[in-house]
């Protein structure tokens, strides 16, 4: 217990942990448009498509049988505040990217989740190990509220990139905006950068 408070204290006097204009939380916020989906995984199909040569669709058992890894990292979110040391075990993003590679001209991926939401990505930003499709988080399965049964993480990027509840992929040519970016977040959204509206 010591050694808990001893390190977030710690980590809350390294600046270099919290992007410009943030501000530290140990709760973890819920946070997100319009109402809870109700999920059942029974029926739950996830689909890649767009700017790939081999479109498919994976069931949940099959998504999830997937390599799996733990991810240790920190969130921020655009409304400013960051919680750290976060871990989120699921699929890695590149072993989606491998089962259905895109053509060699996509450079952008839309993110499709449950009501309509989608968040827009570039690839390259994609294309790392920390980024993981999660169904965990601190040793538990993640609560409806908080995405389950699947949600993306891209811990380099404002949270709201990391869309709760997905369904599939979609790659494009060029960059389209999603839900938050259509109402003037930024295409990309880098917090070390501050990029959180569209003329940021
Ligand atoms: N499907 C979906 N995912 C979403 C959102 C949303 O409205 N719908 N909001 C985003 C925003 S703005 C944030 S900050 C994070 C919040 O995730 P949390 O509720 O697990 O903290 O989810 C992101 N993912
Ligand atoms: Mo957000």
């Amino acid at each position: 217990m010591a050694f808990d408070i001893f390190s977030r204290r710690r980590s809350a006097a390294d600046p270099s942990r919290v992007p410009p204009g943030q501000v530290l939380t140990d709760k973890w916020p819920v946070l997100h448009y319009g109402p809870v989906p109700r999920v059942d995984p029974a029926r739950w199909t996830f689909r890649v498509f767009g700017r790939v040569e081999r479109p498919v669709e994976l069931s949940y058992a099959q998504i999830t049988a997937l390599p799996k890894r733990t991810v240790r990292c920190d969130i921020h979110c655009v409304t400013q505040w960051s919680r750290l040391d976060n871990s989120f075990e699921g699929v890695p993003f590149l072993e989606v990217y491998k089962l259905a590679p895109p053509l060699a001209d996509a450079r952008f991926v839309v993110v499709h989740a449950e009501l309509g939401f989608s968040t827009n990505v570039p690839l390259q930003d994609l294309l790392r190990d920390d980024v993981v499709f999660a169904y965990r988080h601190d040793g538990q399965d993640l609560t409806p509220d908080h995405g389950w049964p699947l949600r993306l993480v891209v811990p380099h990027l404002y949270f709201w990139k990391s869309a709760k509840w997905v369904r599939g992929i979609e790659y494009l040519t060029r960059d389209r905006a999603g839900f938050w970016e259509q109402n003037g977040y930024h295409m990309r959204g880098d917090p070390w950068r501050e990029e959180r509206y569209s003329d940021d």
